[in-house]
């Protein structure tokens, strides 16, 4: 890098002092802490995407977000042109600078990695990078380090988006690098207009057969509630009623998609007035969904429909559109395409709903928990469906699919106009602009759910039905570092620390159809235990005895 950049870099580098003592690495989803040490991170982060910009030569996005975690925490990721996350192989690079001790470090580095990467530092290329926050009081601050970050790299631009969910962000990325509109009008256009031709194209024979209209859902308190009250008023024939929408409550503080689906209680401002109604909870950046039912007389029990459900009705109304392709096959050039569907699940996945997709016919995989890896792996199939139990996911179609799907449309609407075959066509094609081709997005995937569950004419408990869950329970624990567990086989399978996957083997044989793993979190500082068995009484205890195991081998007291 030449003399004017190195001392660009060095004297704004210096106005954003690393915190001593602290070791951040880019996990499950970026960087996440407490947002008091947070500033120079991100401001070294917004450098690391302006350079992503210019060596890609398209626009990066950058997020400030700390998602399902508490309101003071905060944190940042990267979203890659394709919209998508950061590539992995760039991970390194961001630790590396978030953890250099000063600017002269931070500038050597950086310049070894510019040498590196071949990144034309010093040629004509511009770079631009959209940035966005959610609601949190410390975004407004951490984006302004962003911004620095970036505009000390010559020829690189932010463009400030302000105030948005992090699907809304990955999926403006995606949009501008594919020279298509990229606002959040247009965001909400392309949803509001899709879910109306997919409402369009529900059967006659199904519309009010098990299903209650109404619908409320719990925004979190946070960016995902606000943005759902705007876009409600685009969503014709779509009854909602919004709850903790942000006016009042804290973020994620007894609300929202990951208190409900961990604690498997009612938020916030629901309870037994609700029984009976279909209810949704997004997380406090909007990039999960689970939906629940309260029960009646229960103590705020409810019924969780989580990720797994939401990915099995998807793969049923997938699977029935291909059937009806299928059925109408002529194998003659172009006429037909064998689609590959796949669904992609992590180790968190209820083991009944993996029988139950099995069960359907259809192949599923397994990746390490993270978005990251389980998109990449759907990315692999012309309709890859992903989600995580925890509500994070969405449905990717290739490329070759969508161009056969386009074209055997044309051909259809002139030969055989609103035949089942083609109304199958248009509803896969629709799908695909409804659901979030970048990331898994709440708003998106809510509104597949509520057209998909009328096509089916079925209720929330109809849906709920599919499958039943084993009992499962989820704990987390504290633990002196939580790197030192290193995990293997999708997270299934300890190998350090030595010893404690056959402590936790001999407590899983205690119990009938008995499961277990841990892994360290990707996004708070703890320790994950999730176990599962044929009761929930043994489901706690498994749990209860492997977390004890943890603290044994890795808590306060193992040094
Ligand atoms: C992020 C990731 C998810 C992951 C979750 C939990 O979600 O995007 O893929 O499941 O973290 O991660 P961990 O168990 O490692 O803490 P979010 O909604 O917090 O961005």
């Amino acid at each position: 890098m030449n003399e004017t950049q190195r001392s660009i870099f060095i004297e704004s580098s210096a106005r954003f002092p690393p915190p001593q003592g602290v070791k951040l690495s880019y996990g499950t989803s970026g960087f996440r802490a407490d947002a008091s040490i947070l500033q120079s991170t991100v401001f070294r982060v917004g450098i690391l995407a302006a350079l992503r910009s210019l060596k890609t030569q398209s626009v990066i996005g950058v997020m400030i977000t700390a998602s399902h975690n508490q309101v003071s925490d905060n944190g940042v990721k990267i979203a890659d042109p394709s919209g998508g996350m950061l590539t992995m192989e760039w991970e390194p690079y961001c630790d590396a600078l978030a953890n250099a001790p000063d600017s002269q470090h931070f500038v050597q580095s950086l310049d070894e990695f510019v040498k590196k990467e071949n990144i034309p530092l010093e040629g004509s290329q511009s770079a631009e990078v959209m940035l966005g926050r959610d609601t949190r009081p410390s975004g407004e601050s951490l984006l302004e380090a962003a911004k620095q970050g970036i505009e000390s790299v010559v020829r690189a631009v932010a463009t400030d988006m302000g105030v948005l969910t992090t699907p809304q962000l990955h999926w403006m990325v995606r949009a501008r690098n594919k020279g298509m509109k990229a606002s959040e009008l247009d965001y909400f256009d392309q949803l509001s207009s899709s879910f109306r031709c997919l409402m369009d194209l529900i059967p006659q024979e199904s519309v009010m057969k098990e299903m209650n209209d109404n619908l409320i859902v719990d925004g979190a308190n946070g960016v995902g509630g606000e943005k759902l009250e705007i876009f409600k008023k685009m969503l014709n024939g779509l009854d909602i009623e919004i709850r903790n929408s942000g006016k009042g409550g804290v973020l994620n503080e007894g609300v929202g998609a990951d208190y409900v689906q961990k604690e498997k209680v009612v938020p916030c401002n629901f309870g037994p007035a609700d029984v009976g109604i279909r209810c949704a909870s997004l997380d406090g950046d909007a990039d999960r969904l689970v939906y629940f039912s309260v029960l009646s007389n229960s103590n705020n029990k409810i019924d969780l429909v989580d990720g797994d459900k939401i990915l099995s009705l998807f793969a049923v109304f997938i699977k029935e559109q291909l059937s009806i392709l299928n059925n109408h096959k002529d194998e003659k050039v172009n006429k037909y395409y064998q689609a590959r569907l796949g669904v992609v699940q992590t180790a968190y996945a209820n083991g009944a709903s993996t029988d139950y997709l099995k069960h359907l016919g259809l192949e599923v995989v397994f990746t390490p928990t993270g978005v990251k890896y389980l998109h990449e792996k759907a990315a692999e199939y012309d309709i890859g469906i992903y989600f995580e139990a925890n509500g994070h996911g969405t449905i990717l179609f290739s490329d070759n699919f969508l161009c056969w799907l386009e074209g055997r449309n044309n051909e259809l609407s002139s030969t055989s106009k609103g035949s089942e075959e083609h109304k199958a066509t248009l509803r896969l094609l629709v799908i695909s602009k409804l659901i979030n081709q970048a990331v898994g997005d709440a708003l998106s995937g809510l509104l597949l759910v509520e057209v998909t569950l009328r096509h089916m004419g079925w209720s929330i408990h109809r849906w709920n039905e599919l499958y039943h869950d084993l009992p499962s329970r989820q704990l987390k624990v504290k633990v002196l570092d939580r790197t030192a567990l290193i995990t293997a086989n999708t997270e299934t399978v300890v190998v350090t620390p030595p010893g404690i996957q056959e402590a936790i083997n001999a407590e899983i044989a205690k119990y009938h159809r008995g499961r277990c793993f841990i892994r360290p979190s990707g996004t708070e500082d703890v320790i994950r235990v999730y176990a599962e068995a044929t009761t929930q009484e043994a489901a706690d205890n498994l749990a209860k005895s492997v977390a004890q195991l943890v603290d044994q081998f890795l808590g306060f007291g193992s040094s």
